[in-house]
């Protein structure tokens, strides 16, 4: 009896240490493996993607700005943390050994960078608003969430601190439309139609790249949807209207 008992114990053992070794050469937390060349290539367009875009949110905050002079001194501190957020994801490509693809970030904002730039030009504020505040920061959002998930240690420091930030610009859109909400109302209909299309096509452009960071197409859309349905509430539009805004995404 006590013979045995000491078997069992040695038994129970070895198999820890197994384990042990097992959980230390595969990743006890499921990551990626952030050294391989697939990794690299794919990181190289979806960080390009991101510091571009946190460049062009830089400059939509400071073209909304011309918009809204009294809210000049806000604006200029939402685009500020932009260009911090730069930064930190160019450190995050270079801690990888990446070297980001700007030529293919550019293309893939284009469309989007496209309609910003005609509302802007006509005054449209409330597009201006809803592509930047609440499309762009809820993509950003999603993006950042799932992406926290499985980053390398390095960029997953960056990302948290960075995803606080949106939340706040998120909110910022936010807060304006709620305020607006009884003369922008239509405005804000028309522009979520043709521009929540280009935020689903984006998604869909980018999943390939995003599976190969261990991102899931299906979580990013969920995240997006999350944050995108929660603002539209927060605004004030009912059940019916959100639905009616989500659904211009898959028709
Ligand atoms: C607004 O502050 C910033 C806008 C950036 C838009 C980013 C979209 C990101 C889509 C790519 C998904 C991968 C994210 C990985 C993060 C390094
Ligand atoms: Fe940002
Ligand atoms: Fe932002």
């Amino acid at each position: 009896m006590h013979n045995e008992l000491k078997i069992t114990d040695m038994q129970t053992l070895e198999s820890n240490k197994k384990t042990t070794e097992e959980s230390i050469n595969t990743n006890p937390l499921n990551l990626p493996d952030f050294t391989t060349d697939s990794y690299k290539d794919a990181y190289s367009r979806i960080n390009a993607i991101v510091i571009e875009g946190e460049q062009e949110a830089h400059d939509n905050y400071i073209s909304i700005a011309t918009l809204i002079p009294d809210e000049l001194e806000e604006l200029t501190k939402l685009a500020r943390m932009e260009m911090k957020h730069k930064k930190g994801f160019t450190a995050c490509g270079r801690n990888l050994g990446v070297v980001a693809d700007m030529e293919f970030a550019k293309k893939f904002f284009s469309e989007l960078h496209g309609n910003f730039q005609i509302a802007l030009e006509k005054g449209n504020l409330t597009t201006c608003l809803l592509i930047q505040a609440i499309l762009i920061e809820a993509f950003a959002i999603s993006a950042y969430n799932v992406y926290i998930r499985v980053a390398d240690p390095f960029a997953k420091k960056i990302t948290e601190g960075v995803v606080k930030d949106e939340y706040l610009h998120l909110n910022y859109g936010q807060e304006w439309l709620k305020e607006n909400l009884s003369t922008c109302k239509e405005e804000l209909m028309e522009a979520n139609k043709v521009n929540l299309p280009l935020i689903k096509k984006m998604l869909d452009q980018v999943a390939d790249d995003a599976s190969v960071l261990a991102m899931d197409r299906e979580e990013l859309m969920e995240e997006f949807m999350i944050a995108y349905q929660d603002t539209l509430m927060e605004i004030g539009l009912d059940n019916r209207e959100i639905a009616r805004m989500a659904m211009a995404a898959i028709v």
